[in-house]
């Protein structure tokens, strides 16, 4: 393929990284809007915080070999839908369905895919509820539609994800099987404090002092 090509394929993959950095902010926003709403009402904030992320340009070529799709701009577009990734990290467990709940009723907001491994956790203890979203950019010539993934966790579920994750990633001796077991345990009795923090939470609000 002539330089001249492979310079236009450059192209292209920096303005899927620009709108789809552009659909991030609008999402993060729409969140944030709701989170203050929250604060205001009701005295509580559902999110402890939010990462945000646009899948850098190995990831990205890394996952569409991995998959076995063409490397160009026009094939990620079509076939990866977390290039735009976003996880919000909720205090309480029913935050998580509040924070889903009230995104979703939003107009521009399109559900196109839905994985609850909350109510069906992973085999190996992985919690989380997954959306991928669209939602409608505009830019000064056109309006893209673009999909974002949301991640939407408790505190003790992130910190779960996050120490798994360095086990199966880092390169280490410790074997991850070792492991496997302790971590499935961790899970469950994550969820059960972070219940009896939740009942708790709910006996506070609704008492009268
Ligand atoms: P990274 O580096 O976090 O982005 P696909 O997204 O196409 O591969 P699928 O089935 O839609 O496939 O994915 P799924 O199950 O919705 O999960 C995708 C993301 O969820 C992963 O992204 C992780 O971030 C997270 N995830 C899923 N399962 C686990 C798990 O067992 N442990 C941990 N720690 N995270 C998990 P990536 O692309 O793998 O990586």
């Amino acid at each position: 393929k002539s330089p001249e090509y492979a310079l236009e394929e450059l192209f292209d993959f920096v303005e899927v990284q620009h709108n789809y950095a552009s659909a991030l902010e609008e999402i993060g926003t729409k969140l944030k809007i709701l989170d203050d709403e929250f604060r205001v009402a009701y005295e509580h904030n559902p999110i402890h915080h939010m990462e945000k992320r646009v899948k850098e340009f190995p990831s990205l070529i890394k996952k569409l070999k991995r998959k076995g799709f063409p490397l160009n701009a026009r094939s990620a577009k079509e076939n990866i839908q977390d290039i735009a990734g976003i996880r919000v990290v909720c205090n309480y467990l029913e935050d998580i369905y509040t924070i889903e709940n009230l995104l979703l009723n939003q107009e521009d907001v399109k559900l196109l895919k839905r994985k609850d491994y909350i109510k069906f956790p992973k085999e190996n203890g992985y919690k989380s509820l997954h959306l991928v979203v669209s939602i409608p950019v505009y830019l000064a010539e056109s309006v893209k539609v673009i999909p974002v993934e949301i991640q939407i966790r408790t505190i003790g579920m992130d910190m779960w994800a996050s120490l798994e994750h360095k086990l199966r990633y880092k390169n280490t001796n410790i074997s991850t099987e070792q492991y496997q077991e302790k971590l499935r345990q961790c899970s469950m009795e994550i969820t059960s404090v972070e219940q009896k923090m939740q009942d708790m939470n709910n006996e506070i609000y609704h008492s009268d002092f």
